[in-house]
């Protein structure tokens, strides 16, 4: 037993060291062909799948884009993952393929008693079959906890400028802008989430806005609560509206007693300039100011003097010790598979979960917004990427295709982008003073990384999705969070809840939250977690009796059950959370990887407080969990519009508090932060300081650091006798500067 730990410890030792002398190519070999079992769904699979359920008559399927409820239609397809059991006979022992399905999401509208029923189809690329998949036991998916649809939008403001006309006159003198024959001076709405105040309600709050460049700081001051639950959209209705700090219950009402001059109205300067003289729209990107130094040229750019260092095959990219498949799951965003280093299994699956953020404020809106991203299409805004600026112009771009809401595939052109890059800081570095103003040898190893990264534009905020990749078999994952903050219409009330912006803008204090599924298989499926922290002793000096030491001694703790593995938020979450496979290395530490997290999150609602059924996950930021089919995911797309009763309620994966010693162990990690708005948010939030995640870093799982067999070390020894000092190195100096491909940029995406 302990003879083969060993020997696959010095097995790669020994490959990185051949590799090392014979100067050649990595020979080692994953499967990567058999990689495609993660792989998205094509085009042609998508609109085989949707062939085939339209030719099913009894479904009664009409296209997505018709403009009523009242109609079966398909509104996802992606891919059903196999089960995880199955795919790893597959890839390690040899197994047969799992079969290829999909999961597709149909809204049965047409009929009286409206649902919501999800099937696997399959096999692909031909289906013949097909399988309802029952959400979790006791549970149906409520009609109204679907998310909304473009042919929802359509009737929404249908119903609006129908219900609201009697306001024409008011919005005219309040906004110079109207929802009636408006050109180029539109009002706009935003929708806010949840949707009512309990299970089977579809009340949502509307924000109306001036739709100019950046309408989301844009709002009128009025607020509208439209009950739009019913199938036929002739029932819906406003209920309620708020004007600058008050209440009405009907547009006739808030238009009758403006005409009696009893409304507090606020009136609205315009918004948009005359000429080119005045400064443009405080919502707008375009350049104003002046720095102290001006710069007039461009910065720098990465080159790629040899073309990648990585290769993409499939969907499996393949960097110097990794290796990893990816997925941009429609639903619910980012996700890697089969995470290998040194062709060893470190992680199964680590992936996006959900992003939630969480409001406060003084307007009916302001304080009703729980945005809980996966119920409005997290994995499917995931809109062009920008060479140079999304991403460095040497990237490599990668199409998605999205069935969402859709009737056939639509590709997202340049969705993902994979680049490998400098850091800028050495991975490591040491110069070896010989303190007589010299150095015995000056050694660095140059900082690389390979990012793979995709963005999610949810209306107004993007989020950077990051995977990170370094040499020396650490993984990071990132979030950045960017793009216009949800806002509202200041109120001298609402500084409790935020900070004014502008003159009539108040941007809304709320949490950012993501939650992330870590399936940790380190060196295989058997194993456990542990915590490694410090404890003071103080012990008599043993060479100085008379005195005392105070010192830090390690303290282990074992970690049996789920429940005592669930950090709360307010809990000290030990710094050292490590996940361990049974082998151990050649000095009896069991080979362990470490998951370091970088957050700001708190606690945001009390458990227990009605909506926070939903985002139960948002309770802890670690909980570790046994692996277990029916728990493959910790949010749902119903959780958003239906979070009094959702679906998915992660709190309930902790109940049967099962055994996680020497079992196949998956994290869950909830990282995030406040966000204070404040006048530099102006344009947009900013990405520095705004970025969370966490790390995953090798503790005592390789012999040593495993980046040794990286090529770009660059050693320095001093003179010798002919006065030069010797510069070694594993690949040549580039002398090259390669130009990079010019700008390119569409902004389209299409039906396939
Ligand atoms: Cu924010």
């Amino acid at each position: 037993m302990k003879l083969t730990k060993m020997s696959r410890v010095f097995t790669w030792g020994a490959v990185l060291l051949m590799l090392q002398m014979a100067g050649t190519e990595p020979a080692l070999r994953t499967p990567h062909d058999k990689a495609g079992v993660f792989a998205d769904l094509s085009a042609q699979e998508i609109k085989a799948v949707h062939s085939f359920l339209r030719n099913r008559t009894e479904l009664g399927l009409q296209p997505s884009k018709k403009v009523t409820m009242a109609k079966n239609s398909v509104f996802l397809i992606e891919l059903l993952l196999p089960k995880k059991k199955h795919v790893l006979n597959f890839l390690d022992k040899g197994g047969k393929s799992p079969v290829r399905e999909a999961r597709a999401i149909i809204f049965f509208g047409a009929q009286e008693h409206p649902n919501i029923t999800e099937f696997a189809v399959g096999p692909l690329p031909l289906p013949y079959y097909i399988r309802e998949l029952s959400p979790r036991p006791g549970h149906h998916l409520s009609w109204s906890s679907r998310p909304i649809s473009a042919a929802e939008y359509d009737l929404l403001f249908h119903m609006l400028r129908r219900a609201i006309t009697p306001l024409h006159q008011f919005f005219l003198d309040t906004t110079g802008f109207s929802f009636l024959d408006c050109d180029a001076r539109c009002l706009t709405f935003t929708d806010v989430a949840p949707r009512g105040v309990e299970s089977g309600q579809r009340r949502s709050w509307l924000i109306v806005q001036r739709y100019v460049e950046g309408y989301f700081l844009h709002p009128t001051g009025l607020e509208i609560l439209v009950d739009h639950g019913s199938t036929d959209d002739q029932d819906w209705r406003v209920e309620k509206l708020w004007y600058n700090g008050k209440f009405y219950d009907s547009p006739e009402e808030l238009a009758q007693k403006y005409a009696n001059g009893e409304v507090d109205t606020v009136v609205l300067g315009d918004p948009l300039p005359e000429s080119t003289e005045q400064p443009p729209l405080f919502s707008s990107y375009k350049r104003r100011g002046e720095f102290p130094m001006p710069i007039n040229v461009s910065g720098p750019h990465i080159v790629q003097p040899n073309g990648p260092r990585y290769k993409l095959e499939g969907h499996t990219v393949i960097y110097g010790g990794w290796s990893f498949s990816y997925c941009l799951r429609t639903s619910s965003g980012l996700q890697i598979f089969n995470v290998l280093f040194g062709g060893e299994r470190i992680a199964y699956e680590v992936s996006v979960q959900e992003a939630v953020a969480l409001y406060g404020g003084h307007t009916p809106a302001g304080m009703q917004t729980k945005y809980i991203d996966v119920g409005w299409g997290l994995g499917s805004v995931t809109h062009e990427l920008a060479p140079g600026i999304d991403c460095p112009e040497t990237a490599t771009f990668l199409d998605a295709f999205h069935y969402y809401d859709s009737d056939g595939p639509v590709r997202y052109p340049h969705a993902l982008c994979l680049f490998e890059m400098p850091t800028g800081v050495p991975l490591r570095r040491h110069f070896n003073s010989n303190f007589k103003g010299g150095f015995n040898f000056y050694a660095g190893l140059k900082g690389y990384v390979l990012v793979l990264r995709t963005t999610s534009t949810v209306y107004n905020y993007d989020y950077i999705w990051d995977f990170i990749f370094y040499p020396n078999g650490v993984m990071e994952t990132k979030m950045h969070a960017t793009g216009y903050v949800h806002a509202t219409f200041y109120t001298p009330e609402g500084l409790r809840h935020g900070t004014r912006l502008q003159t009539h803008l108040l941007g809304n204090i709320h949490t950012h939250l993501v939650h992330y599924r870590v399936d940790m298989d380190v060196a295989g499926t058997k194993n456990s977690f542990q915590t490694l922290k410090t404890k003071l002793e103080n012990i008599t000096n043993p060479w100085s009796p008379s005195h005392s030491v105070v010192q830090p001694t390690l303290e282990q703790t074992q970690y049996s059950r789920e429940r005592q593995a669930s950090f709360r938020f307010g809990q000290t979450l030990p710094k050292y959370l490590l996940f361990s496979s049974p082998q151990k290395n050649c000095w009896e530490h069991r080979r362990s990887y470490r998951l370091q997290i970088h957050s700001m999150a708190e606690q945001v609602l009390p458990p227990g407080c009605p909506e926070e059924r939903a985002v139960t996950w948002a309770r802890y930021p670690l909980a570790v969990t046994k692996y277990r089919e029916s728990e493959r995911y910790s949010s749902s797309l119903y959780n958003q519009n239906d979070p009094w009763d959702p679906p998915v309620v992660f709190e309930e994966f902790l109940q049967n508090n099962e055994n996680i010693e020497e079992e196949d162990l998956v994290a869950w990690v909830t990282v995030g932060f406040l966000h204070i708005p404040h006048s530099e948010d102006i344009p947009n939030t900013a990405t520095p300081g705004n970025s969370v995640g966490f790390l995953i870093r090798p503790f005592n799982f390789f012999p040593e650091d495993p980046s040794l067999a990286s090529r770009d070390t660059v050693i320095v020894w001093p003179r010798n006798k002919d006065g030069h000092n010797h510069v070694q190195r594993w690949v040549p100096e580039d002398r090259d500067c390669l130009r990079p491909p010019p700008f390119r940029y569409n902004g389209t995406y299409k039906p396939v």
